[in-house]
């Protein structure tokens, strides 16, 4: 009887300490502060963090091979050198994004293994494949433009990592979306034949771009708490509208046709209004039905085994710094 009293004295004392830091937490995400790895967070706000760093991690990493299967036929050396360049960006910044989801108690061992083992997601463009030079100008132009419009609003996400990671990430990727951009330009101010071909990518690449952020707002499980959690800034129609706002009058410029026969200019908003998107198609290619999504998957754990020798001598090389350490320390 005792004890049961004492228990539940302590289990409503530790309700009024979780409630005191939950008030803490919603002030200091009123306030605009940032949340850093020390500080209490409620266990759904670390859960939902960590799903949207690591699936975004798993983007930049998978989101290395439409390109990199371009690097050996890239048409000049300084396309090439820009290319490289690019694809070894995307590396870098899932690094970071590993790291940062790593300050919230999650190791990276778990976090490759649910992506190896399909647990995880990524983004759904990065199923498309590669078909032409073409595509390389696409993906600067339209998938690094999308990320971007998506991903400056994350500079000013609530966790502290994540929007510091978020600040140098954008700046590559501005740099991406030019290349990509300058590609299809020159395409477009080339023979008949490359002007063709940048329209045919153009036409292959324009919705999947437009899936990329996400389900509709109707549809979107997360976006209601993840913007009370300024998590998110904006929601997922909303940048997508932003999007095709700012791409639209970029086709025109390259004088390119976007394929949607219903896009039109509303003049009373201001905004262009687009014709429906295949949801159907892009719930297939998250159900791991996409055209490349077995071929990604299984160059991603090739590369896993192929790498574990490197992992196994970074390994052995600490341990030996460690007892190097050690024993000089013992010596003294
Ligand atoms: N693909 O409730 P919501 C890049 C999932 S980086 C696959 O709206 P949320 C750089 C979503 O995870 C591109 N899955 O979810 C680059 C959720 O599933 P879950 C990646 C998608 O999180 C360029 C479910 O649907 N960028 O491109 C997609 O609030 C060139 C319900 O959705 C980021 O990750 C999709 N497109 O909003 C690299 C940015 N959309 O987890 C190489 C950060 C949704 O419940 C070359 N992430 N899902 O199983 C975000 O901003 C958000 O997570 C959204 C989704 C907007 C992607």
């Amino acid at each position: 009887m005792y004890t049961q009293a004492l228990n539940q004295a302590d289990t409503g004392s530790k309700l009024v300490e979780d409630a005191d830091k939950l008030a803490r937490f919603e002030a200091k995400i009123d306030a605009e502060e940032r949340i850093e790895p020390n500080d209490w967070m409620p266990e759904a706000y670390r859960r939902t963090l960590v799903r949207q760093i690591s699936q975004h991690a798993h983007s930049e990493i998978v989101g290395m091979l439409p390109e990199g299967n371009w690097i050996t036929r890239a048409p000049t050396l300084r396309r090439k050198a820009a290319l490289i360049a690019k694809v070894q960006d995307e590396g870098g910044h899932g690094l970071y994004l590993y790291a940062a989801a790593e300050t919230l108690g999650v190791s990276r061992e778990e976090l490759i293994d649910q992506l190896l083992s399909g647990r995880a997601k990524y983004s759904s463009i990065f199923n498309y494949p590669t078909l032409t030079w073409a595509d390389i100008g696409c993906i600067g132009w339209l998938v690094d433009g999308a990320a971007i419009m998506n991903q400056i609003p994350l500079c000013r996400t609530s966790y502290g990592p994540y929007a510091r990671a978020m600040i140098r990430i954008c700046k590559e990727e501005s740099f991406h979306q030019r290349q990509g951009y300058e590609i299809m330009l020159t395409l477009c101010r080339g023979s008949a034949e490359q002007k063709a071909m940048a329209q045919d990518a153009l036409n292959r690449w324009w919705w999947p771009a437009l899936m990329m952020f996400g389900p509709p707002d109707a549809a979107s499980v997360h976006t209601e708490q993840s913007m009370r959690w300024k998590i998110k800034r904006f929601t997922n129609d909303a940048l997508r509208q932003q999007f095709v706002d700012a791409t639209v009058p970029q086709a025109h410029f390259l004088g390119l046709t976007i394929p949607d026969p219903d896009l039109r200019y509303d003049e009373a908003s201001g905004h262009w209004r687009f014709g429906a998107i295949d949801w159907e198609e892009f719930r297939q290619v998250l159900a791991g039905n996409g055209p490349c999504n077995r071929e990604r998957m299984e160059a991603r754990r090739r590369a896993h085994e192929e790498g574990a020798w490197v992992r196994e001598a970074a390994l052995a090389h600490a341990a030996k710094r460690r007892a190097r350490a050690a024993a000089k320390i013992a010596a003294e």
